[in-house]
């Protein structure tokens, strides 16, 4: 045993060993237990940085703490490597997608090998791989043939700059998260996966699993967002049609004085026509997100669509408005307006003079006031009659009977969950199996044909558009059942799509026959999934939901997929930054300056290096980019080796909370394993005779 800690040297020579003895390769063996340990792949983006170092070291001290209990351990890792990043960064350096995210693959892989994780990379995978998304392509189209899949124009964020359809949360402050660009909303063809007929499930689920913390089920819940009301038909004259509304407060009903509707509901449309002030509001209401928190904070507003339709109840007339706060995607996309008892109903007739009536007062006779803002409370029923004197929650019963009995609606459970919109009009996803047939119309592409693989040496043009929406050698071909000229469709799959099942995936990563087979029953659920908070919702709650499609299809037995989960703190940094002429910041990499801190380990003071002059403290961030607060993990690897950096990670805070960077902490961990190897050298003898 050498004398000096060298841990360049030992590191290679112990990863020489696990490669050439296998170490880590794992079969099924249903002598023994399993244990699958899954830590959350990346998008190959260039490089590994801290984020992804401590989440995989999470993970490998998990895993091999497993081993040690002797269990069957399956640790896998691979590459989520479809997606955005690679277009823009194939417009830049002139490079397909495909070759840039090779290329990242394999420097990645190297820095993973290089820190000494315990993966099974036989199990290896990449989703832009044609014989992985081949699988997804397969499952779509038999979702379709379930009914599960279906085609309709929906309203969605539209980027005018990148010229593509922003999720929810791409949209910040109503701008596209990557180009800034004002954000529009748009109406065009694209393909849903029926989730919301899952809904029930995912939601009652949640209740069993007791592994996954509070705070991530506690975010599911509410953005499944279950909701018990009543939906009710005010009845439009002269017209057979009605309007239907979704109401959690149906006790309020009497109170009604305006019927709300969203700017792209048909009867707003309808009123539009020929009314050019309505439709440059209905136009207006079309800038901006459609995210609730967008609705949330914009400023309400309305405009009257002439006409009136008629209360179910008392027979009424009563005013339809068009509102921007209203959301064609939710309920009916029409709300019963009660300003006496909902307050943005107040404010907004407060703001267009339409009558307040209460009808709802405290029990207790407290004070129970709407003449400065709505009374929101549950209470007791006046000036509703036949319902005066019932309690709110009576009254709710009372009056969604009163209403099935006269035809006019009935209790209704809505969900805020929407069908999960799977297209993307990029170029670098799964191509959506699905052909256009003038004569048959949609035609899913048979098995047989199966994967429609995306072609891979592209150019892009400036405009950044998706090559593949202009090359007719790829969307021209022939229908599957009549056998004339058909097109394919161009769009392309959202890249949570193959994030959602990956995990089952490595169970089985050889297979050209199907799917999944019976491994994937050996190994799921996963017994331990770690990753970073950010996906607490979408991604997990996808996931959820493909194993539960994966299982109505006949390909694994488990309800659901994951059993724990730990979702590690953030790695965050000091900033530092000088304010330039033009207003904005130019951020100092903590590496590049010098700094002062009082005896708390606080910083007082710093300067920069290179030219000696102060610097601002901006306080402790989250590494970034865009804070230029990242410290690269290579670097850090080179100079102290790997067993430094995994060891900084693991003790200097606790899993699931935020680490604080420290470069005296990482000076400090590798001290520690300096004198430990000299320890153990001096010893070694006895260590070996079992005297340590
Ligand atoms: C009348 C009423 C009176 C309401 C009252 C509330 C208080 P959750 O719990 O989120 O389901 N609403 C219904 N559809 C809507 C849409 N598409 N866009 C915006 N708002 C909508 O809330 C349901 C309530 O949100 C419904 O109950 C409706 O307003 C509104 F004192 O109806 B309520
Ligand atoms: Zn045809």
């Amino acid at each position: 045993m050498q004398e000096t800690y060298n841990p360049a040297k030992i590191e290679q020579d112990v990863q020489n060993y696990w490669v050439s003895n296998n170490t880590f390769r794992v079969t099924e063996d249903s002598d023994r237990e399993k244990f699958y340990c899954l830590s959350m792949f990346p998008y190959p983006s260039g490089k590994l940085h801290m984020g992804h170092v401590r989440n995989y070291t999470i993970g490998d001290v998990i895993a091999r703490q497993q081993r040690m209990l002797g269990k069957n351990v399956l640790q896998p890792m691979g590459w989520d490597a479809f997606g955005l990043p690679a277009e823009g960064a194939a417009i830049k350096n002139n490079m397909p997608p495909a070759k840039w995210t090779y290329s990242n693959i394999d420097y990645m892989r190297n820095q993973l090998k290089r820190l000494g994780f315990g993966y099974d990379w036989s199990r290896e995978l990449a989703t832009c791989q044609p014989d992985y998304y081949k699988w997804e392509q397969w499952l779509f189209t038999e979702l379709y043939k379930r009914g599960l899949v279906y085609r309709k124009s929906a309203v969605v964020n539209w980027d005018p700059v990148d010229q593509t359809v922003l999720a929810n949360e791409q949209v910040i402050d109503g701008r596209g998260w990557r180009s800034g660009a004002l954000v529009e909303r748009r109406e065009i063809p694209q393909w849903f996966i029926r989730i919301t007929a899952y809904a029930e499930e995912l939601l009652a689920e949640l209740d069993n699993l007791d592994g996954w913390p509070e705070q991530v089920r506690t975010m599911q819940r509410n953005w499944i967002g279950r909701s018990e009301g009543v939906q009710l038909d005010f009845t439009i004259p002269e017209s057979d049609d009605a309007l239907t509304v979704f109401t959690t407060r149906p006790d309020t009903l009497m109170g009604v004085t305006y019927v709300a509707v969203a700017a792209e509901h048909p009867l707003a449309l309808k009123a539009a026509e020929g009314n050019s002030a309505l439709t440059d509001f209905i136009d207006e209401c079309r800038q901006g997100g459609t995210s609730e928190a967008d609705i949330e904070t914009i400023e309400k507003k309305g405009m009257p669509l002439g006409l009136s339709v008629i209360h179910p109840i008392s027979g009424e007339e009563v005013p339809v408005f068009a509102a921007n706060f209203v959301l064609m995607g939710y309920g009916t996309g029409a709300v019963m307006a009660v300003p006496a008892h909902d307050q943005r109903d107040w404010e907004f007739a407060t703001k267009y003079e339409i009558p307040i009536r209460q009808v709802i007062y405290a029990k207790d006779d407290g004070d129970c006031s709407v003449a400065e803002s709505a009374y929101i409370e549950k209470g007791v029923l006046k000036h509703s009659a036949p319902f005066d004197g019932l309690t709110s929650e009576d009254a709710f019963d009372a009056i969604a009977d009163y209403l099935k009995k006269a035809g006019k609606g009935g209790k209704q459970v809505n969900y805020r969950l929407r069908d999960w919109g799977v297209s993307r009009q990029r170029y670098w996803g799964s191509p959506i199996p699905m052909i256009h047939c003038e004569k048959c119309g949609i035609v899913p592409v048979p098995k047989a044909d199966l994967p429609v693989v995306l072609p891979e040496d592209v150019a892009f043009d400036a405009t950044g558009g998706s090559p593949i929406k202009k090359m007719p050698e790829f969307s021209k071909t022939t229908c599957p059942e009549c056998g004339g000229e058909a097109e394919r469709e161009t769009d392309t799959f959202d890249t949570f799509m193959e994030s959602s099942w990956y995990y089952a995936r490595y169970a089985y990563p050889d297979a050209d026959k199907t799917m999944l087979d019976q491994r994937a029953d050996y190994w799921l659920p996963v017994d331990h999934y770690i990753g970073g908070i950010e996906h607490a919702i979408l991604h997990l709650l996808y996931a959820r939901f493909y194993h539960k499609l994966m299982r109505d299809v006949g390909l694994v037995s488990s309800d659901e997929p994951i059993k724990n989960l730990l979702t590690q703190g953030m790695v965050v940094a000091e900033t530092y930054y000088r304010n330039e002429s033009g207003g904005g910041k130019q951020w100092f990499n903590p590496a590049e300056v010098d700094v002062e801190s009082d005896d708390k380990g606080h910083p007082v003071t710093a300067v920069c290096h290179s030219d000696g002059q102060p610097v601002e403290i901006g306080g402790i961030e989250k590494m970034s980019k865009s804070k230029n607060n990242g410290v690269d993990p290579q670097q850090l690897i080179d100079r102290y080796g790997s067993d430094t950096v995994r060891l900084y990670t693991m003790f200097t805070a606790p899993p699931d909370q935020s680490l604080e960077w420290s470069d005296d902490g990482v000076e400090g961990a590798h001290r520690f394993l300096k004198r430990l190897w000299v320890l153990a050298a001096n010893n070694a003898e006895r260590i070996k005779a079992g005297a340590g």
